[in-house]
């Protein structure tokens, strides 16, 4: 069998598969072993773990199992669950929103689910009695702005749009001036996220960073990346990549609804040191939930 066959061999297995295969060797772990090891690390790099951050679990992991003596699949189980829940531990998960606007700003690639997300979001602030205002920043096709528009009728929220191709930097200017006068609580701000050049979205979202700055000093700013729990290892390149551009300061994982279990995110986290916020679990309004770095390690195991 070919590398490649075995690897793909082994990606469809452990897309359906990986907790069980982690149970398995959990139940006939017997005390420390070389191929125990080695399996190990096999199986969360399949699962988007990616390679540096599983070397570093796996060789904590060791360590402990080393000095601890562990004989019990339950006891080198749980010594991974900690080890994997500390990884994710990065930084505060909740949205810091204290200042009266603030701004969410949400970023990622065409696809990921940023739309969808804001929809959420405006509902969640709605429902809490907060005065919410939505920026159409994507402006590369009408649709967007109308999807947009859609969540803005559900949930109460204003919204502010221009034409398809507007400058997506005048859409917030504007946005922020409308939130301004109309005593808004949160801004919360669409992009493209369709620019493949990476200079182009550079300048694109930088230029939105400047307007916010300029308009809003002193505001709370929470920059969202979103990121697709089936991304795989793409997901760091484009997380590297927004944060060099926008400056994230949190990450939304959605569609961990799907077979997908968001191994990425451990990757996410433990580079670039930026925490998960929020997970998206299906295409309604509620399935938006808050991230706890504990319950997601412990869903990649069990
Ligand atoms: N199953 C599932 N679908 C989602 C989730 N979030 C978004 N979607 C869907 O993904 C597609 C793209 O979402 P959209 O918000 O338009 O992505 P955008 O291009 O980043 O704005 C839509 O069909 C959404 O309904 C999620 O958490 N779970
Ligand atoms: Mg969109």
């Amino acid at each position: 069998m070919s590398f490649f066959d075995k690897i793909r061999e082994g990606l469809s297995k452990t897309k359906k598969n990986i907790t069980v295969q982690l149970s398995g060797m959990f139940a006939a772990f017997t005390g420390a072993n070389e191929e125990f090891f080695e399996e190990l690390e096999e199986t969360l790099i399949l699962a988007d773990l990616g390679i540096e951050t599983v070397d570093k679990a796996v060789s904590q992991l060791r360590e402990v199992t080393r000095r601890e003596g562990f004989t019990k699949g339950e006891d080198i189980e749980k010594a991974l669950e900690d080890i994997l829940a500390n990884l994710l531990d990065v930084g505060d998960s909740a949205l810091r929103l204290t200042t009266t606007p603030s701004v969410i700003l949400v970023v990622g690639v065409n696809g990921v689910g940023k739309t969808t997300t804001i929809g959420k979001l405006a509902l969640k602030y709605k429902n809490e009695g907060k005065k919410v205002l939505l920026c159409a920043g994507d402006t590369f096709r009408a649709a967007a702005a109308e999807q947009l528009t859609v969540w803005a009728q559900r949930s109460g929220a204003d919204i502010v749009r221009h034409g398809e191709g507007a400058d997506p930097a005048a859409v917030i200017f504007d946005g922020i001036a409308a939130a301004k006068a109309r005593g808004a609580d949160i801004i919360i701000c669409d992009t493209a996220g369709r620019l493949h050049n990476k200079s182009n979205l550079m300048n694109e979202l930088s230029k939105i960073s400047r307007v916010i700055d300029r308009e809003l000093p002193g505001a709370d700013r929470e920059t969202l990346l979103v990121i697709d729990a089936t991304t795989g290892q793409n997901g760091l390149i484009q997380a590297s990549q927004f944060k060099e551009a926008a400056g994230i300061t949190g990450l939304v994982l959605t569609k961990l609804d799907g077979t997908a279990k968001g191994g990425i995110v451990f990757a996410i986290a433990d580079r670039l040191q930026v925490p998960v916020k929020l997970v998206g679990v299906g295409e309604k309004p509620e399935d938006l939930i808050e991230f706890d770095a504990r319950t997601f390690a412990e869903a990649l195991l069990r």
